[in-house]
């Protein structure tokens, strides 16, 4: 297909590339992390979202070589910051659920090998609908990833199906509260009281809690009042070329 050979020509040619969009501490304003987000640079069709490549390179299977690209080059980004002398701040690539296999643990090793990054600036963000399959198997890999160092944070959580128990099982430290939850804060009843109650559990689970997509001080306020910890979204920053990105953490130091 048109789409699929596109895909490959674009790894060969290195067309994909990453932004950055900061996650901050929501009562100091520090940048906790960042959530690297794929972009594809297309030489006739400009900048193209993931949202129109991603579903296809799942189908495909090249989901497995975009995904390796991505936290590749997220791991020699880390390796610049590590040398420039930023203090570690977590980078967040997100796993489809096609790359979370019995080898995953060990990629991610050998991606910090590879750099010779310390574990501490990685985290994975993972999709509830990947842990339904085999709960078992998802604890074994999932503890081998954190026995290394490196972060897990449970994204678009409260958008999938499974029971809650699961959340007792699984070495997670983040859950990530879909957006679709905190835009309607503070006019949608339902809304607040989702995001209110995630917190809440999350904080008596002993988990970080963060929600992303915030847009608005009304969100902000909420969120803050509610006990969240960190905010992902267009308040704060959109996601940022690494030159930009690179500036605003030299400055907070
Ligand atoms: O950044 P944006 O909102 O356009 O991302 C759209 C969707 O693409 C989101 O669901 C996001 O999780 C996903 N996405 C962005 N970057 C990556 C990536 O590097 N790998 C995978 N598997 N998904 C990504
Ligand atoms: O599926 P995932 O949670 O990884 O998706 C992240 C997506 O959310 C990215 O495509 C990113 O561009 C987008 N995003 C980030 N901040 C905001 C925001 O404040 N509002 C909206 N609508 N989208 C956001
Ligand atoms: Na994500
Ligand atoms: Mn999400």
């Amino acid at each position: 297909l048109y789409l699929e050979s596109g895909m490959r020509r674009a790894l060969q040619r290195d067309e994909f590339f990453l932004l950055y969009q900061p996650k901050v501490d929501i009562h100091t304003g520090q940048v906790l992390g960042a959530e690297a987000l794929i972009r594809w640079a297309h030489p006739k069709d400009g900048i193209i979202s993931p949202i129109e490549f991603i579903s296809v390179a799942e189908e495909t299977n090249l989901i497995l070589q975009i995904d390796a690209w991505v936290l590749d080059t997220a791991c020699a980004q880390a390796k610049i910051w590590q040398d420039a002398g930023i203090a570690p701040f977590r980078i967040a690539v997100n796993v489809s659920a096609k790359e979370f296999t019995d080898s995953l643990a060990e990629r991610v090793k050998q991606a910090l090998a590879r750099h010779q990054i310390s574990p501490h600036w990685l985290e994975l963000e993972i999709t509830e609908s990947m842990l339904m399959q085999n709960a078992d198997g998802v604890v074994k890999i999932m503890s081998e990833i954190t026995a290394q160092g490196v972060k897990l944070a449970l994204d678009d959580f409260g958008t999938g199906y499974s029971s809650l128990s699961y959340l007792k099982k699984f070495p997670i430290d983040t859950l990530k509260i879909d957006r679709s939850f905190i835009q309607g804060i503070p006019d949608d009843i339902d809304d607040c009281a989702i995001a209110s109650a995630i917190i809440s559990m999350a904080k008596q689970m002993k988990h970080r809690v963060i929600a992303e997509g915030v847009e608005n001080r009304e969100q902000f306020a909420f969120l803050q009042k509610m006990g969240c910890d960190e905010i992902q979204g267009y308040l704060f920053s959109r996601p940022l070329n690494v030159d930009v990105f690179s500036d605003l953490i030299s400055k907070k130091i």
